[in-house]
């Protein structure tokens, strides 16, 4: 493992564009689940009951506390030292640097990652479906104030600001991720499973393209073939160890 991470360290160092791909792996060790490891959140819980906008059409106070109750766990976690890896990578190579994420955590923020792509939204964001306001929202509410009312425009018609199966994409996010994917010098997939579309076809695009792909996943992803290289292994254990030594290699 430790010859592959110094080969991708080589790589790294004499790029210039950056582009990583974040999955729910990289905050595992933050304390919050995956989706489809052992004990994953669909392992418990069912995509139909939680994760549609038919789901949210049929019972909006359901969704909203299976949503409420994750943003209380979420609140208390903090940034690992694969999060932290990254903001330091981005320090290093400056607006050379992107990162896409289709974690909803909000924990590349606070790790002081800055030019972040949320593709699935952010858990700490409420939207309006009657006045179309999306705000920051970090409160945990109690379960009679569920769904909670919006800050502007006071209706109960509100949502969390993520992306639920059969929705579409941020269009203009989805685009640029795609650029990002096509024009970097190396791409970095990151604990994702590459499971869900179209934020999986950002690696294939990469590898089309031509750009060096190298996959850090804790086990064989479906991205794993279309990578150059694959490091097995805990992203917070081999993140810090990639990141040392890109640093050592550009002195
Ligand atoms: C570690 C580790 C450690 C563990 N270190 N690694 C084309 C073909 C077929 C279907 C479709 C298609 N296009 C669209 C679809 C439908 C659907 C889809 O993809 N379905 C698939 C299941 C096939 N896609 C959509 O509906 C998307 N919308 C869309 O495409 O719109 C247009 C359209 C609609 C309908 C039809 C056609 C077109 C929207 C997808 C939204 C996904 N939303 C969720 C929930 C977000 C909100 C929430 O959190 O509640 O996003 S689902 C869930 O999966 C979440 C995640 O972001 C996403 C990806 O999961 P992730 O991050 O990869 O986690 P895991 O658990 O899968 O993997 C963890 C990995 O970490 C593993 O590999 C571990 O090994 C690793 N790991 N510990 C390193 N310490």
């Amino acid at each position: 493992m430790i010859e592959r991470i110094k080969k991708a360290a080589d790589i790294i160092k004499n790029a210039k564009r950056i582009t990583v791909l974040t999955g729910a792996g990289i905050s595992k060790a933050s304390g919050i689940p995956t989706f489809r490891d052992k004990n994953g959140l669909w392992r418990k819980y069912s995509i139909e009951e939680f994760a549609t906008p038919q789901a949210f059409k049929e019972n909006p106070k359901k969704v909203w506390q299976w949503y409420n109750q994750r943003k209380k766990l979420i609140k208390q976690a903090k940034p690992n030292k694969a999060h932290y890896a990254l903001a330091e990578l981005e320090e290093l190579f400056k607006d050379g640097f992107a990162l896409i994420t289709q974690n909803i955590d909000n924990l590349h923020r606070l790790a002081s990652n800055r030019r972040i792509y949320e593709l699935h939204g952010n858990i700490f964001q409420t939207k309006c479906l009657v006045c179309d306001k999306v705000y920051l929202d970090e409160d945990v509410y109690e379960d009679e104030q569920l769904p909670p009312a919006c800050r502007y425009c006071k209706s109960k018609k509100t949502r969390p600001n993520v992306v639920w199966f059969g929705e579409s994409l941020d269009t203009s996010m989805i685009k640029k991720a795609m650029g990002l994917a096509a024009t970097c010098d190396v791409f970095i997939s990151i604990g994702t499973s590459g499971a869900v579309m179209p934020v999986a076809k950002l690696p294939q695009i990469a590898q089309y393209m031509g750009r060096y792909v190298v996959e850090f996943n804790a086990d064989y992803s479906t991205i794993s073939m279309f990578a150059d290289d694959v490091i097995i292994g805990k992203a917070e254990e081999t993140l810090p160890l990639l990141v040392s030594l890109i640093k050592r290699g550009r002195g």
